[in-house]
């Protein structure tokens, strides 16, 4: 586990928690679990928007760590978070799966709620009486490390990017480009989840800036500084989904859906419901299957569970509208009288022994995005039926960070080519079972010695290594 010299400060547009029916508790993501022995060890506190209208408390049972809320105004939240993170910079970072909109009033906004973080990042410096580290999170934040710089010189900064980041061609589209780079050049470390982000970053930098020399990971900037773009692939608590993959309540869950499946191939989909998952074309795959194979009608279901996501957007309003309708269509076209549906849509977010029961369950795991800069979804999977020793095959799309990983031992799908995607699936019905196996367990493996404790190590080793070189 890193040792820290002084606390940790995490800033994301999130606080780590969520309030439920008894109350307030800490977020179960991989992330803040990760996070707890790092915090606890070295002190700490997480920077977050406060988007709960009764406010958030400042400490939750089983988080050692102080929450500090950012108040945001309504206009701001609209431009700042619907508007610029999630309607500019998404859609532009995931290669324009939709048209990102321009808007400078939105830009003005999204300044503004950058300040308003970095006032609180300063308070904290302030109020304390050692310099944190300072670990900013994500593509809502990325003007932060320059406004925390000019005011905090010391103070080490790493910035970590979530997303992809695109080609410099499309970046180059955006208006306010200089500015980002600018904003993200001010940490001492930025983190991506692969090489080809990190390569897309630096080649934008080099083509938007003069004078900026890179030698192996690191950035030489004009004013002497130097910044480290490293890759850091983010990972799951693969330990804790292997207990949750054999626990009590999961065999209870599976032993039902087993029963209500008896007799079919179950193929799997588990996404929020974002353009960038490539839902619809996924649906569109199982529909040729269904067609070009007249005796798989009956014997197969596909299971998708969406989580609701953004639906103040209407991009996303209007992706629900089309997946609904798909279902419709596709359930309307191959359901027999007394029979049960091939679609099963889940509209919900489901609890997670229920998740890992549906992950063991599935013959097919269709982890098919048109873009995600990483997608945990297939490493659960993998988890969890190589700890129940599974033989399920992942159908996984090329362009996500976690293909890179897994290379040949996932299906690898175009998703785009929804013809060639139903083909594959059919080809994943006819893997023999030895080597099914062999394939899960050693992606398994690799999520095992890559986990998220590995993802939080290398991140504060190298943002400390970064600020500490002369
Ligand atoms: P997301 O786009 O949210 O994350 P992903 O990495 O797949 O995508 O994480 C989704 C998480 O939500 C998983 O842990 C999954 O178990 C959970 N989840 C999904 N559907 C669910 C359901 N119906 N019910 C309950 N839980 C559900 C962003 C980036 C990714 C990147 C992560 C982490 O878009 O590319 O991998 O951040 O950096």
């Amino acid at each position: 586990m890193t040792e820290l010299t002084g606390p940790l400060v995490v800033v994301a547009n999130r606080l780590p928690v969520s309030r439920g029916p008894d109350g307030w508790t800490a977020s179960s993501g991989g992330l803040v679990t990760a996070m707890r022995p790092v915090v606890e060890q070295a002190g700490g506190a997480w920077i977050g928007w406060d988007d709960d209208p009764d406010g958030v408390p400042d400490h939750v049972e089983g988080l050692a760590c102080e929450l500090l809320p950012v108040s945001l105004t309504k206009a701001q939240v609209r431009g700042y978070y619907h508007g610029l993170a999630n309607r500019t910079l998404w859609p532009l970072f995931h290669d324009l799966i939709v048209h990102p909109v321009i808007d400078r009033r939105w830009w003005r906004t999204y300044e503004e709620a950058n300040q308003r973080f970095a006032d609180r990042i300063a308070e904290v410096v302030e109020e304390g009486d050692r310099p944190p580290l300072v670990w900013i999170q994500d593509y809502h934040l990325l003007l932060l490390p320059a406004m925390v710089r000019s005011r905090l010189p010391d103070v080490p900064i790493g910035f970590f990017l979530h997303t992809p980041f695109p080609p410099p061609e499309l970046f180059a589209r955006l208006p306010w480009r200089d500015q980002i780079l600018q904003g993200m050049l001010a940490a001492d470390a930025i983190g991506f989840h692969t090489p080809q982000y990190r390569d897309n970053f630096v080649r934008s930098v080099q083509q938007l800036f003069n004078g900026i020399a890179v030698t192996g990971d690191q950035l030489n900037l004009p004013d002497g500084r130097r910044v480290r773009a490293v890759d850091h692939p983010i990972s799951i608590d693969a330990a804790e989904f292997g207990d949750l993959a054999v626990s009590g309540p999961t065999e209870a869950d599976l032993a039902e859906l087993r029963e209500q499946f008896a007799g079919r191939k179950v193929f799997l989909g588990v996404d929020r419901l974002d353009y960038t998952k490539g839902i619809r074309h996924r649906l569109q795959s199982i529909e040729l299957l269904l067609e070009r194979n007249p005796e798989l009608r009956g014997k197969l279901a596909f299971v998708q569970i969406a989580v609701p996501s953004r639906d103040d957007v209407k991009e996303y309003r209007d992706l629900r509208t089309s997946v609904e309708t798909e279902v419709g269509r596709i359930n309307g076209r191959f359901t027999e009288p007394g029979h049960d549906v091939p679609v099963h849509y889940l509209y919900r977010a489901v609890p997670r022994e229920s998740l890992a029961a549906y992950y063991r369950l599935a013959d097919v795991m269709c982890v098919t995005p048109l873009k995600d800069g990483m997608n945990l979804v297939a490493k659960e999977f993998v988890t969890v039926q190589a700890a129940a020793d599974g033989d399920g095959v992942l159908l996984l799309s090329e362009f996500c960070g976690t293909s890179i990983e897994f290379g040949d031992d996932a299906v690898r799908t175009n998703p785009f080519d929804v013809e060639s995607q139903s083909y594959l699936m059919e080809s994943a019905l006819e893997i023999d079972e030895a080597d099914r196996i062999e394939r899960i367990q050693r992606m398994a493996a690799r999520v095992r010695d890559h986990d998220v404790y590995r993802w939080v190590t290398d991140e504060l080793d190298g943002i400390q290594r970064a600020s500490a070189q002369p």
